[in-house]
């Protein structure tokens, strides 16, 4: 899409204004792009909350103890709150959550990788509590920051609501990792499978990230997607070490020089193929939301007449 050309003159203030650590408020004046961008990214971040939803509502009819299920239910249900928060703060940039939702249901608009792999067991829940919320909350600390006030804000509470994610996540995985020779396997092979995708998360590398330069440049991001990546391994191995679980990458080394932990390569070609649409789930994953649209669909015609009928009695009234 061809973007307006903005007063080069405004271009210079609003970037001064980001230099000097200000935040940007929806009624300010901010160029074309930098309201595109955010419209992209803040309304893909929505949509990674609701679609991931899925994964792990597969599991709460089989939760393995009430109090286990107590706090899935909860877990998900802050997922969609994030994802409203999301849909709220865009709409501050112009853009409708209807138009936005129907880039989704349309298959035009991306969302998060990660959600498109199957959870084959209840450990899956586990590792997706301490890995995949471990990886959002790096990313997330880091949007926190953000200079577009309404998605920051939004991110505040998010993270810590993802701080309790990843706890209950991590505990249930020491628990595992602590329990039967079968309940160490189940647990160990959760992470096999959910390592490598959640490294996808953080998205291609610095070299091949068109947004990344222009993001920072803006403030909306501040460190690159490889940084968030490493200080995702840098965390999570020694987490890994603590309860005893094996990280499925031969090639992980602790170097003592740089105090990172260097790692193996990750299969982009696997990572393209799920962003394209043809991952384990995504046909399962659209399936659902677009049913779940249409299953909706009377309670947003019946929310309509109530509010019309509310206008015309208030109309009436004055
Ligand atoms: N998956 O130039 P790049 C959660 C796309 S949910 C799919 O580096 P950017 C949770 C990217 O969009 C929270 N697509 O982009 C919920 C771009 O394509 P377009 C999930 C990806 O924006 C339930 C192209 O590749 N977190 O926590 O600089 C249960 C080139 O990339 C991915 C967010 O949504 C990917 N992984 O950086 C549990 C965070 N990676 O749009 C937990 C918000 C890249 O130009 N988003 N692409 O067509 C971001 O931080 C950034 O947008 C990204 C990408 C790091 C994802």
């Amino acid at each position: 899409m061809a973007e307006q050309q903005d007063d080069p003159k405004k271009l210079e203030e609003f970037q001064e204004r980001i230099d000097n650590g200000e935040t940007i408020e929806p009624k300010d004046w901010m160029p074309s792009r930098y309201r595109s961008q955010l419209i992209r990214m803040m309304s893909q971040h929505a949509h990674s909350e609701v679609v991931g939803m899925l994964p792990e509502g597969n599991w709460i009819t089989r939760a393995p103890s009430l109090r286990r299920k107590l706090i899935l239910l909860s877990k998900v249900q802050d997922e969609a709150g994030h994802g409203l928060y999301l849909y709220s703060a865009t709409e501050t940039l112009g853009a409708s959550r209807e138009e936005v939702l129907q880039q989704l249901l349309e298959g035009k608009a991306k969302y998060s990788s990660i959600f498109n792999y199957p959870t084959l067991s209840w450990a899956d829940v586990m590792v997706i509590g301490w890995l995949v919320d471990g990886a959002a909350i790096i990313n997330q600390t880091m949007l926190a920051r953000s200079s577009y006030g309404p998605y920051s804000r939004a991110m505040v509470r998010i993270c810590k609501e993802e701080s309790f994610h990843k706890k209950q996540g991590y505990e249930m995985v020491a628990t595992m990792a602590q329990g039967t020779p079968e309940q160490q396997e189940m647990v160990q092979d959760a992470v096999n499978r959910w390592w490598w995708p959640t490294m996808m998360m953080f998205g291609p590398h610095d070299d091949d990230s068109p947004n990344s330069a222009e993001l920072i440049k803006w403030g909306v991001k501040s460190k690159t997607n490889d940084e968030l990546r490493q200080s995702f391994v840098d965390r999570h191995v020694e987490e890994a070490k603590a309860v005893g679980i094996e990280i499925p990458d031969p090639e992980l080394e602790f170097n003592e020089e740089t105090g990172h932990y260097e790692f193996g390569e990750i299969d982009w070609d696997e990572f393209w193929n799920v962003v394209k649409g043809n991952g384990p789930m995504n046909r399962e994953r659209m399936k659902a939301k677009q049913e779940a649209h249409e299953n909706g669909k009377w309670v947003r015609e019946a929310a309509e007449e109530y509010a019309r009928k509310k206008r015309l009695q208030k109309e009436k009234a004055s």
